[in-house]
């Protein structure tokens, strides 16, 4: 803002603050000039009244001592007569003086009233002065509030500026994350879709493979109990069994000693030609059964080895090995070469194991 205007009830014209200072100025020194002007002209029409009644108090003064001492004595009657008109002429001219003196008397006091009209102007002026400089402080610091105000708003505009410029570009990128965030919601529920299709299959595959495997379960338990029955009937079966000629029953089981030396492997094959498999030691009743079976000082294979992995001792039918019969310090695996199991029969006690080098070669038993 660089100007403000105002209405002015003095003036009865619009003021402007820039050069409102300099019109009041102006009007502060036309009122002493015209003052000035008045008051000598006052002074200088009151001299020339003093003036001119001093010339015709000397004027008089010289005539009537001419009249009364010279001109008896020296004078004739036309100089009497001259100086009759020209007293006459001073005696007209001292009643124009005279009432020129009364109107300018008259004049005077209309001059001193006018004078005294003027100062009451001039007083009035001044008040007006007065409240023109009070409202023009007023105003002026109305203009500096105002300018104040002006800064302070401007401040605060270019902040909102800046803050508003900062949320446009937040906005933008908001609504860029928005659009972003939108096509991944989409794609998000294409897959969603996708996959609960998929679950819906699977659903349906999980359902097929329960009902499969509920009717597995059923099938496993018939199965068993087939088997535990079969199992019986073979026991049975087992029981009733007559050993061939050189075979010796135990429990379930025929037991042969063979009266050859072969190797480990060697003499499992013999065996399996026979319709059985190496013996495998379950029980303590067996350990002593093929205890007996040996005579005195005998070693013979046995269906165990760790052949596949060492220290990983199995049986030839894939039981796992629970209870053992190894001989103290055994198995020692010598030279990293033993891994099949010998029994060494013991005249006292149950008999032993030991580990030895499946290349050696010893009588062997097999279990029908
Ligand atoms: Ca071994
Ligand atoms: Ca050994």
């Amino acid at each position: 803002m660089d100007s403000l205007e105002i209405d002015d009830a003095y003036i009865n014209k619009n003021l402007r603050m820039d050069d409102h200072i300099s019109k009041v100025d102006f009007q502060r020194r036309k009122q002493p000039s015209r003052c000035r002007c008045t008051s000598v002209c006052l002074g200088l029409l009151c001299a020339i009244l003093l003036a001119g009644n001093i010339g015709q108090i000397f004027y008089y003064e010289i005539i009537d001592r001419l009249t009364s001492s010279y001109i008896p004595e020296k004078l004739n009657n036309t100089e009497e007569d001259r100086l009759q008109k020209s007293y006459d002429a001073l005696t007209a001219e001292k009643k124009q003086l005279e009432v020129r003196l009364n109107t300018m008397t008259k004049e005077n006091d209309q001059m001193q009233t006018n004078f005294n009209n003027v100062e009451r102007d001039l007083e009035a002026l001044r008040t007006n002065h007065n409240d023109l400089t009070a409202r023009n402080n007023q105003l002026q610091t109305n203009y500096n509030n105002l300018q104040r105000s002006n800064v302070k708003l401007q401040t605060t505009f270019d902040q909102v500026q800046g803050n508003y410029s900062s949320l446009k570009r937040d906005k933008d990128q908001l609504q860029a994350s928005y659009n972003t965030l939108n096509i991944r919601r989409n794609l998000l529920q294409i897959g969603y879709n996708l996959l609960q299709k998929d679950k819906e299959r699977l659903q349906n595959s999980y359902d097929i493979v329960k009902t499969e495997k509920e009717q597995l379960q059923t099938n496993y338990s018939s199965l068993a109990t087939s088997e535990e029955q079969l199992q019986k009937k073979i026991d049975k079966a087992r029981r009733r069994m007559v050993c061939q000629t050189g075979w010796q029953k135990f429990d379930l089981s025929c037991y042969f000693v063979s009266t050859v030396k072969k190797c480990w492997l060697c003499s499992r094959r013999d065996c399996v030609a026979k319709g059985g498999d190496l013996v495998v030691i379950d029980s303590r009743g067996k350990q002593e059964f093929i205890n007996s079976l040996l005579k005195k000082g005998e070693h013979a294979w046995i269906g165990l080895s760790d052949r596949i992995i060492e220290g990983d001792w199995t049986w030839v039918n894939g039981d796992p090995v629970t209870t053992t019969y190894w001989e103290p310090g055994q198995p020692n695996s010598v030279y990293g070469e033993q891994d099949c199991a010998t029994f060494m029969q013991k005249s006292s006690g149950m008999g032993e194991w030991n580990d030895l080098g499946c290349d050696n070669k010893q009588i062997y038993i097999c279990e029908l």
